[in-house]
């Protein structure tokens, strides 16, 4: 009788334990999902301009230099898939396209590939995100995407 009761309660704590222990384990499922939407949202795949797979409609390469984008316009048909190969002649700058939720670091000697879908019809302006010097304002542009017919 006394061996019984001593299994009982062994028996019971085991099972609040392992409760215990399940309610833990969904709540750190739950932070994981959490901090994976954080990664994703922080990575901007929620705000950028579409991108797409296969191979692209056109490709444009875009030089930054002290101190312009060149070109520095750009004029792109409505339902292309773009594909801008940004590079750097000097130090790092970076191409903000703020309207097409682009921003993108570019490394001297290691050209950015930015990609995205040419949706909606508009002037993008363009600039320099990383502060490289005295004239860093002047490094401006803009991108067209033309209306289809
Ligand atoms: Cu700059």
């Amino acid at each position: 009788m006394n061996g019984f009761r001593i299994w009982t309660a062994a028996d019971n704590g085991a099972f609040l334990h392992s409760k215990r222990r399940t309610a833990r384990q969904s709540k750190t499922r739950q932070a994981l999902l959490g901090a994976l939407g954080l990664i994703l949202s922080m990575s901007g795949c929620g705000k950028r301009t579409p991108t797409f797979s296969g191979a692209p409609d056109t490709v444009r390469q875009i030089i930054m230099k002290k101190w312009e984008i060149v070109p520095n316009r750009l004029e792109i048909p409505q339902g292309a898939r773009v594909e801008l190969v940004v590079s750097s002649t000097d130090v790092e700058h970076g191409l903000a396209l703020p309207g097409l939720g682009i921003n993108e670091p570019v490394q001297p000697e290691h050209p950015a590939v930015i990609r995205f879908l040419a949706q909606t019809p508009g002037t993008y302006p363009m600039h320099c995100s990383i502060a490289c010097g005295r004239s860093h304002d002047q490094m401006r542009g803009e991108i067209v995407i033309t209306a289809s017919r």
